[in-house]
């Protein structure tokens, strides 16, 4: 029925434009060429082209709006900077944001398979331990710093394997462009302070430590914890400082594997809001 139905049309089309062709062939501005054969060419590709758009329209369903349908995949994970590096924006003093916005590479994996983490899930490093080598695999943030000052860093993490809370319980942290970066320990009325090794000040941590990155850890099993200390044996909390309202660079890089990463804030004093209900900041896509 349908190739009946087709042939009559091309038949009507083709006398609708051949009747057309043979009116306009005696227009004086159509001397250059064969008016005939021109009609004939002209009604045989409408009418293929017709075809095409028919058969086009049925196996889609529904007809095609330009080139504005909808063609992306919808967002990985619930998030959209895939494939970029997501932009948190500060916002009075306070930036929280979720591990897994990041682009992952190598063997990073996103997971969701173990109960509490915030957002679409956490990411974790599953190849080989970097001890005393940080930058691998690094998972890059940009943070947009709009109230210049010195903030705390806690990330939500977890030892997301095994038993023991000095075992797959750290990662390497970095702010490359902050004008500081350094671990704080207040005790009896004393303050320590240490900055990374290769930043060029002293003293650094305990442990490992190389290229201006901390090695930041937890030591509890079976839970997210919002806990980040550096120096090992020796907690210090870890601040950064952005002197400037402008946009400042985070690093993570894997250390041991199966230390999941959930969440994280960096927040001015007085501002820290880890409740599960807190809003996460605004995220722009670079
Ligand atoms: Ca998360």
């Amino acid at each position: 029925m349908k190739n009946k139905f087709r042939v009559l049309k091309k038949v009507s089309l083709l006398g609708v434009l051949l009747f057309v062709v043979s009116c306009s062939s005696s227009d004086d501005n159509g001397a250059d060429v064969n008016p005939n054969t021109v009609g004939e060419e002209v009604t045989v590709e409408e009418v293929e082209k017709e075809e095409e758009r028919e058969e086009t329209e049925e196996s889609m369903g529904t007809p095609i709006i330009g080139e504005e349908s909808p063609k992306e995949e919808p967002p990985v994970n619930g998030d959209e900077c895939k494939a970029g590096i997501p932009l948190f924006v500060e916002e009075e003093g306070l930036v929280i944001g979720e591990i897994e916005t990041a682009k992952l590479s190598d063997d990073w994996e996103f997971k969701n398979d173990i109960e509490g983490a915030s957002g679409s899930g956490y990411v974790v490093w599953k190849g080989r331990s970097f001890g005393g080598n940080p930058g691998n695999a690094v998972l890059t943030y940009s943070i947009k710093i709009n109230t210049p000052g010195t903030y705390e860093f806690i990330w939500r993490s977890r030892i997301t394997e095994g038993r023991s809370n000095s075992e797959n319980n750290d990662s390497w942290l970095r702010f490359k462009d902050a004008d500081d970066f350094f671990g704080r320990r207040e005790q009896g009325g004393s303050v320590s302070i240490v900055y990374p090794k290769g930043s060029g000040k002293t003293p650094n941590p305990n442990g490992q430590s190389a290229d201006g990155w901390f090695k930041i850890y937890m030591n509890t099993v079976g839970s997210w914890e919002w806990i980040s200390g550096t120096s090992d044996n020796n907690f210090h909390k870890v601040f950064v400082t952005f002197s400037e309202a402008k946009t400042y660079s985070m690093e993570i890089s894997p250390r041991s594997p199966s230390h999941g990463l959930d969440k994280f804030t960096l927040f001015l004093e007085g501002k820290k809001n880890i409740k599960d209900n807190a809003p996460l900041s605004e995220v722009k896509c670079n």
